[in-house]
């Protein structure tokens, strides 16, 4: 990263998240990438909570937290608020919320904040489960993930549905810009914040985000196992603008991992590997990055 990201501006010390926890990185860096003339909006969730215990908050930029499901709603009141009364220029507004608040309670919020065409950046912290209240399942938590709504049992390879498709909902909304990023990788979030703000109208990235105790890994692993899944083709990186990608992070051959490397070291898909049958489920995990690999054109 360049040497005025490493040290954070914008989200500072003072937060209470688990060591290792891609939220609070992907998170401070889209701050310092997004700099100061900004409004943040954000949904109750890990990254409200962790940031603003109360009486301290960990952002040095105008931010408000309203609601679970209110992000997008909010954000579009400031924006049509700054245009109302001039002051359009000053600031950009930014929304931020993890996955359970974006493709689940918040999702008509932000489905009418794309309809209505709003100026906003809309961040969704993907860390596939509803890290703040217990890891309950969301519509981004991956196939067979283990969580405390999807437990596993004799009926049960754990979570039955696969990841909801929402960067292709959102750009099928007629979104500006979509784009997919991961904590593995902040010069790409730093990157893409960037590219976002130069444009206008609704934009969204969502990022992956690992979530130590949700996911069950060692807080050393967090990186290495969001680019895991990046290097798997199951996590793809991609920009779109107006519908069409344009352009995607590119796995190189020697770079290519299995799903197995990925899933193995983390608690959430242990009875993947316990258990007889496992393994045709995580052919399925496979075929998943395959599809993926294919879809996106990411081997070089
Ligand atoms: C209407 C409403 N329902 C439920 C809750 C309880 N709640 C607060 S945060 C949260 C989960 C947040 O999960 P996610 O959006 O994925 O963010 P994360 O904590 O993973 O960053 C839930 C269920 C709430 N605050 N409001």
């Amino acid at each position: 990263m360049a040497d005025e990201q490493v040290e954070s501006r914008l989200m500072t010390y003072g937060h209470t998240a688990c060591a290792g926890c891609g939220e609070a990185l992907a998170a401070r860096t889209v701050a310092d990438a997004a700099g100061p003339d900004v409004i943040m909006t954000n949904a109750t969730g890990c990254l409200e909570v962790f940031t603003t215990r109360f009486p301290r908050s960990a952002w040095q930029v105008p931010w408000i937290h309203s609601l679970f499901e209110n992000a997008a709603s909010v954000a579009s009141g400031i924006e049509v608020a700054l245009k109302a009364l001039g002051r359009e220029g000053e600031a950009r507004v930014i929304a931020q919320a993890g996955d359970g608040g974006t493709a689940d309670i918040g999702m008509g919020a932000l489905s009418g904040m794309l309809e209505r065409g709003h100026d906003i950046l809309y961040v969704c912290y993907d860390t596939e489960v509803y890290s703040n209240t217990g890891y309950q399942r969301s519509g981004l938590t991956p196939y067979t993930a283990l969580t405390t709504t999807s437990p596993t049992g004799k009926m049960s390879w754990g979570n039955a549905t696969r990841k909801k498709d929402l960067p292709a909902i959102v750009a099928a909304h007629g979104a500006a810009y979509v784009a997919t990023s991961s904590a593995g990788y902040p010069t790409d979030i730093a990157r893409k914040v960037k590219r976002a703000l130069e444009l206008s109208g609704p934009r969204y990235l969502q990022i992956h985000c690992p979530c130590v105790s949700g996911w069950g890994i060692e807080s050393q692993m967090s990186i290495r196992l969001a680019r895991a899944a990046v290097l798997s083709g199951l996590y793809p990186l991609f920009e779109m603008q107006d519908g069409v990608v344009t352009r995607v992070r590119k796995i190189k051959k020697d770079e290519l991992l299995t799903v197995d490397e990925y899933l193995r070291p983390q608690k959430r898909f242990a009875h993947l590997f316990k258990y007889t049958g496992g393994t045709e489920h995580i052919k399925v995990v496979q075929q998943l990055a395959d599809a993926n690999i294919e879809r996106y054109g990411l081997l070089d």
